[in-house]
């Protein structure tokens, strides 16, 4: 029986040796399954939308809210033909006012003259999401300028049950989203939040969705509403003693995580494609650029993190025309510049056995960089070839790994040029002043464990997309 036990205490330490393993927190199955979302949309839409607000006081009439056109399938294609992978809706904003028509609040669509009190927002977005294969998620204020109970124990009652509605009628919930804000309610009471009462509430109703708060518990805000996330961005945070809204780390540390993080809570970059948050029809001409949301996808996605970019609806509760444009040419300077890898075209080689290189391709097969100091990656070009971006990945099954890492570059004329970056992650993209490369190699300098690299790839994009 010992033998037998001992037998097993061994297999088990091999095995977790195989990979270089380190003892760093590994990801859950839909942390990892939400890594690979990387891009989707936000949409803030109520009250604010037709009040010009960006926080409703919560007395507004529900009669305000009065879309003449929605159409959330529009939304839901809007995304699609943008490469989002997803949307989350504001299900209920600071101002109290529910896109559903909740039993625990008379502060709804119900209330309103939209459709005759008989519209359900939620249930049109869920809907349309399914149709267009789009992940579902929601946002839920815990603040609640309106709600009489708020400022009381009852109120957390009323936020329990408003998750479980959800849950239920509008399901799956991919993602769930808690803002930390704690304001006065209308009582001038501020809320004393049960936020462990709340996520044992997701965990028994919905074990599978993520949510995201300042401080997760599965997914962290950046640190900033402009959709940068830091250029060292670990996976990894430190929870104990903070909570959501004021409670929360500095936002230095939101914005690159702990290194030595004693849990998986990766971050998510949110910002709007307007200045507000909310819909405002002086900020029609105000969209970001097809080339400024490019930007923020390098500073995000490029970065390891995910980027909810907020697209709100205007008063039809249509997606207005500018915005749509933007989103389609920013589709299509990703597809133009970063859609085809060049180290999968002939005359890229990979120097295996010349200089005992490792080989990692740009397809998504993992590579064990075993003695990381010594070995490195090794790329030739027959035909010296302009490359701007490289772009590096890590298989987060085995958690995050490297702390460091460069990447060198030589031209045809044997000039020497070196990249140092420090933090990897679901991927980080490096831009520079385009060189024309001969040899590339990338070394890894530092690491928890050997690195696990799931793809090497570099691009020639437009040199006004390089980072600045
Ligand atoms: C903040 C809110 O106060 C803003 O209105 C917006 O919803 C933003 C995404 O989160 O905390």
């Amino acid at each position: 029986m010992i033998r037998i036990a001992l037998k097993l205490f061994l297999i088990f330490l091999i095995s977790i040796n195989v990979k270089g393993q380190n003892s760093r927190p590994l990801p859950s199955k839909a942390q990892l399954a939400w890594h690979e979302m990387e891009f989707y949309f936000f949409v803030h839409f109520g009250p604010n939308t037709f009040t010009d607000k960006e926080w409703g006081h919560g007395d507004e009439p529900e009669d305000i809210f009065n879309p003449t056109q929605l159409d959330c399938r529009q939304w839901a294609r809007t995304a699609k033909a943008a490469g989002a992978k997803g949307i989350i809706i504001t299900a209920k904003h600071h101002d109290g006012f529910c896109l559903w028509p909740s039993k625990y609040s008379t502060h709804t669509v119900r209330e309103s003259k939209w459709k005759n009190g008989k519209g359900d927002v939620l249930k049109e977005l869920s809907k349309a999401c399914k149709e267009y294969g789009l992940k579902f998620g929601v946002y839920i204020s815990p603040w609640d300028r309106n709600h009489p109970k708020y400022g009381t124990p009852q109120y957390n009652d009323v936020f329990v049950n408003m998750m479980k509605e959800i849950f239920t009628n509008y399901g799956p919930i991919w993602e769930l989203w808690w803002d930390g804000a704690n304001g006065e309610g209308p009582n001038g009471k501020r809320q004393v939040y049960d936020w462990d009462r709340f996520k044992k509430t997701v965990k028994t109703l919905s074990p599978n969705t993520v949510v995201f708060s300042d401080v997760g518990p599965h997914i962290r805000w950046v640190g900033n509403e402009n959709g940068i996330a830091g250029k060292t961005n670990w996976n990894y945070l430190d929870t104990v003693g903070f909570t959501p809204g004021a409670g929360a780390p500095s936002t230095d540390i939101l914005n690159s995580g702990n290194m030595l993080g004693k849990a998986w809570i990766p971050a998510e970059c949110d910002v709007s494609i307007r200045p507000g948050w909310f819909w405002h029809g002086n900020e029609n001409d105000k969209v970001k650029t097809p080339e400024q949301l490019f930007d923020l996808f390098l500073k995000s996605v490029g970065r390891g993190a995910n980027l909810l970019l907020n697209v709100p609806p205007d008063r039809r509760g249509k997606i207005h025309a500018n915005d749509s444009v933007s989103l389609i040419e920013f589709k299509k300077l990703l597809d133009k510049n970063v859609g085809k890898t060049l180290m999968n075209e002939k005359g890229v080689t990979v120097l295996f056995d010349k200089w005992d290189s490792i080989v990692v391709s740009a397809n998504k097969e993992t590579v064990e960089i075993k003695d990381y100091k010594e070995n490195s990656c090794k790329y030739g070009f027959d035909e010296p070839r302009f490359i701007n971006m490289v772009v590096i990945r890590e298989d987060l099954k085995y958690g995050q790994r490297v702390k460091s890492f460069a990447v060198q570059l030589i031209d045809e004329d044997k000039k020497n040029y070196y990249i140092q970056a420090t933090t990897v992650g679901h991927q980080r993209a490096l831009t520079f002043p385009r060189v024309k490369v001969a040899f590339m190699e990338i070394r890894f300098l530092d690491s928890f464990g050997n690195p696990m690299i799931n793809g090497v790839d570099a691009f020639l994009i437009d040199e006004k997309l390089v980072e600045k």
